[in-house]
């Protein structure tokens, strides 16, 4: 009983439970603007319980200018208009409760707006008490070549007060001193603010660049932003920032670019300064031109490094294949066209939804949305695909170059997975009735929800199959990983296992058929296959070959189908 007890206690609510990333412009609009809002949002969470979603994260909902999307925040106790009052936000928290689905917020504390009080105050000159919230430099000479992220230099002059600020993101996105304590205690006010509200923790931005190295310090010669990413003696702040964080129960997911697998103990173990974070490891090897393959071996890589760096209790992390930074992964980890994208879309998500971790959606990856093919430049928005088009128009401009720049932003830019979720067939994809703040993908028609809801062989039925799956197996939850065959070019295996039970997951993550050699260690016993992508989309009429119901015991070979998925179980 006691065992049991302390058992119980050591698994945390957020290990076992599924979350969904919202990015609120796109995701449902409720009266008509043109731009989802929080309304929207509460209109659709039983649509996130069926799908079997136990945690929702935000994307920023603070009043903001929008130079950024919302990661430009002008007052962090208040919400944007746009997306509705700070009475919706507690009804949106009370209802998702209702249902057991727990929100997070997204927590941007590297920087401000430049339209923030204090930063405002701060532009007053060295004696107002807000000017050291910031991060200065005298006159008008840079005290460095640092590039900024979203381009450019990361300093900014201000005739006025002959001084130049740093920003690591856009210039109207100052950055925070942190070596300022009475800047770092105003922050955490905030944080308790909202915790004492009701909401269930925080994805925290851009966390791994809130220290900066001294200004004479030169970028990395492969690396740009060395200086201010994950710079030793980060950890001093990340601590005490945790402090403030483990007063409550709560989960944090720190987005931490340029963190290692192996300092990933450190950030999320034990004592870690957060319970996960999202690592850019795997997600950057996302294929850029159109009609590249995807680099498996690569990929298996990157995702086992950490599957083992974190196995055996020693920390635990987020699992994710797509957020609102990234092009649709169906298109750039997968195949979008229409012969094979329902197939790779589930394969992707049998390869990642069953990895140990904390798995998070993205919405409409669980319909296989796909990138965009953009007509026409205006219809960018991304502060940084408008800051890439500004230079690459600058070195010439004329029709065929935009042209090229539009095939480009249609395979690498963010404004691929901000496209609105496509709900149902009619106009706008149901996603509003008025015109929306950036254009609907057109294959909406074949791609949605309300259809997909219908049809058990659809991406969606698949995911919500996969979600019950991983919910009622605790040895996805608990298990330990291993891989095979990590040099095959093609298809990613591995196992979950705990003590005598065992898992096999095998994905052909290419769009031609595949065969694997099994190992001793596979073929040393029998299995018997739990579930597969096989009646999803193209392939639907084919028979399951028989002898994939089983793998028998001494059986050498397994031949897969273009991007086809099987989870096995030991018998
Ligand atoms: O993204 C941050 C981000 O992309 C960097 O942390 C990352 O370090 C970079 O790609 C390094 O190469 C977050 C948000 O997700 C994004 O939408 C915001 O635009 C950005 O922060 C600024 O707040
Ligand atoms: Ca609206």
């Amino acid at each position: 009983m006691e065992d049991m007890h302390e058992k119980q206690q050591a698994m945390p609510w957020w290990k076992e439970a599924i979350g969904y990333q919202i990015y609120p412009k796109s995701f449902k609009d409720s009266n008509g603007d043109g731009i989802g809002d929080l309304q929207g949002i509460r209109k659709n969470l039983r649509y996130l319980k069926e799908l079997g979603i136990d945690f929702v994260w935000l994307n920023p909902v603070y009043a903001s200018p929008n130079v950024d999307n919302g990661y430009d925040i002008s007052d962090y106790q208040d919400i944007n208009p746009e997306f509705g009052t700070m009475e919706d936000m507690l009804k949106l928290i009370d209802e998702a409760h209702d249902l057991g689905i727990k929100i997070i917020m997204d927590l941007v504390i590297n920087h401000t707006s430049d339209q923030h009080p204090w930063f405002k105050e701060a532009l007053q000159g060295k004696d107002n008490p807000y000017h050291d919230y910031y991060i200065w430099a005298d006159g008008n000479d840079k005290p460095n070549q640092w590039e900024s992220i979203f381009g450019g230099s990361v300093w900014e002059y201000v005739p006025a007060i002959d001084q130049q600020y740093l920003h690591v993101f856009a210039k109207e996105q100052p950055d925070l001193n942190w070596e300022n304590p009475n800047m770092r205690q105003d922050i955490y006010t905030m944080i308790r603010w909202w915790l004492d509200l009701g909401i269930d923790g925080f994805r925290i931005d851009a966390i791994s660049h809130i220290k900066k190295s001294p200004w004479h310090t030169k970028p990395k010669k492969d690396w740009a932003y060395s200086p201010f990413t994950n710079v030793k003696g980060i950890g001093v702040y990340l601590r005490e920032l945790s402090k403030v964080f483990k007063e409550y129960d709560i989960v944090t997911v720190g987005e931490a670019s340029g963190v290692t697998a192996e300092q990933a103990p450190e950030w999320v173990g034990k004592d870690g300064y957060f319970n996960m974070i999202f690592e850019f490891e795997h997600i950057s090897l996302w294929k850029r031109e159109k009609n590249d393959t995807m680099d498996v071996v690569a990929l298996k890589k990157a995702l086992g490094r950490w599957q083992k760096r974190l196995d055996y209790g020693q920390g635990w992390n987020a699992l994710y294949m797509e957020n609102h930074d990234v092009p649709r992964s169906v298109s750039v980890f997968g195949n979008d066209q229409p012969v094979y994208r329902e197939k790779a879309a589930t394969a992707l998500a049998t390869m990642y939804l069953l990895l140990q971790g904390t798995p998070f959606i993205y919405q409409g990856q669980e319909i296989g949305m796909t990138n965009m093919t953009f007509r026409s430049l205006d219809e960018l928005d991304d502060v940084t695909a408008k800051n890439q088009i500004e230079e690459l128009l600058q070195m010439e401009d004329n029709e065929d170059r935009k042209l090229e720049i539009l095939e480009l932003m249609s395979s690498i830019s963010r404004d691929n997975s901000r496209t609105p979720m496509q709900w149902n067939t009619s106009e706008n994809a149901g996603f509003t009735t008025g015109k929306p703040w950036m254009v609907v993908n057109p294959n909406y028609t074949t791609i949605n929800v309300a259809e997909q809801t219908q049809q058990p062989t659809s991406i969606l039925s698949y995911y919500k199959k996969l979600i019950q799956l991983r919910k009622t197996q605790n040895i996805f939850v608990s298990g330990h990983y291993h891989d095979y065959l990590p040099k095959h070019p093609q298809v990613y295996i591995y196992e979950r296992f705990l003590e005598e039970d065992r898992m096999l997951v095998v994905v052909n993550l290419t769009k031609e058929p595949a065969e694997i050699n099994l190992p001793t260690a596979i073929s040393g016993q029998s299995w018997s296959l739990v579930m597969g992508n096989h009646p999803i989309g193209s392939h639907a009429a084919d028979p399951l070959s028989p002898f994939k119901q089983q793998l028998k015991e001494k059986q050498k070979k397994l031949a897969l189908e273009p991007y086809e998925a099987l989870i096995y179980h030991v018998n």
